[in-house]
C-alpha cells in the first residue's frame, strides 16, 4: 500500500490508535508518579529542581531538532497545510521557554551553566540528534515532535485537573504546558503527524510507531531521573 492513503483510519488518526494500543506505556509517561506528587502536593522540591536543571538542557537540544523540522517543512512542495507556521510557532514558544527556565532557575537557585547532564538526559538528546539525520523520514520526525510535546501537555494538564493540590510554587510550571493554547498547538502537531502517517509507506509507518514508543520510554526515564535520581 505504498503511497496510498489508509482508508478508514482517518477518523481516529494513527496517533490516537497508537495511544490506545500502547496505553500502559502512554499512561506511564503522562501520569508518572513524579507528576502525581506534583498533582497531590507531596512533591519533593529537590526532585523538582533536578527536573528544572535537566529540562533546561533538554530544551536547548530540542530547539535545533525543531529547527530541523522547520527547514524540512519549508522544503516540502506540498506544504499547503501550514506546517511551517505551526512549527515556527513552536520555536517561538521555545524561545519564551528558555527565558522562563532561566528566571525559574534563579528563583530556585538551580545552576544552569556547567550543570552535570544526567546520562538519561544525554541518551534522550542523542536520540533527538539521530532524528535530525537526512535519512529519517519527515513523518517519523514529526511523530516524535508531536509525541514529545503531547506528553508534557497531558502530564501538566493532569496536575491542573479537578481535585488537584498542586503547590502554588509549581502552578506556573503546570500552566506553561497544561494551558489550553498549548493543548491546541499539540492538536495541530498531531494533525500534521496523522496527515503524514496516512500517506506513509508501511515501512515508514512501522518506523514511526517504534519512534513513538521510544519517545514514551525516554519520557518515562526522564521523569524517573527527576523523581528518584536514578
Ligand atoms: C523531557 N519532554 C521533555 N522536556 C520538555 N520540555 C518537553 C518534553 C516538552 O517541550
Amino acid at each position: 500500500m505504498e503511497g496510498k492513503t489508509r482508508e478508514g483510519e482517518d477518523k481516529i488518526g494513527v496517533i490516537d490508535q497508537w495511544k490506545k494500543k500502547h496505553l500502559l506505556l502512554y499512561t506511564g509517561a503522562t501520569k508518572h508518579p513524579f507528576l502525581l506528587t506534583i498533582r497531590d502536593g507531596s512533591v519533593d522540591f529537590e526532585s523538582f529542581k533536578r527536573w528544572l536543571g535537566q529540562d533546561y538542557v533538554f530544551v536547548r537540544n530540542f530547539v535545533p531538532f525543531v529547527a530541523s523540522l522547520l527547514i524540512r517543512a519549508g522544503k516540502k512542495d506540498d506544504d499547503q497545510d501550514n506546517d511551517m507556521e505551526i512549527i515556527l510557532g513552536g520555536l517561538a514558544s521555545l524561545n519564551d521557554e528558555i527565558a522562563w527556565f532561566k528566571s525559574e532557575a534563579l528563583k530556585w537557585d538551580v545552576p544552569l551553566s556547567n550543570a552535570v547532564v544526567h546520562k538519561t538526559n544525554q541518551d534522550y538528546c542523542r536520540f533527538l540528534g539521530r532524528l535530525m539525520l537526512p535519512e529519517v523520514d519527515y513523518a517519523v520526525a514529526i511523530t516524535a515532535f508531536s509525541t514529545i510535546e503531547a506528553v508534557y501537555q497531558e502530564s501538566f494538564a493532569h496536575c491542573l485537573g479537578d481535585g488537584n493540590n498542586t503547590p502554588p510554587e509549581l502552578q506556573e510550571t503546570c500552566e506553561r504546558w497544561g494551558n489550553e493554547n498549548f493543548g491546541e498547538y499539540c492538536q495541530s502537531l498531531q494533525k500534521i503527524a496523522n496527515r503524514c502517517l496516512a500517506k506513509a509507506s508501511d515501512d515508514v509507518l512501522a518506523k514511526a510507531e517504534i519512534t513513538f514508543l521510544r519517545v514514551l520510554e525516554h519520557e518515562v526515564q526522564f521523569w524517573n531521573m527527576s523523581h528518584g535520581g536514578t
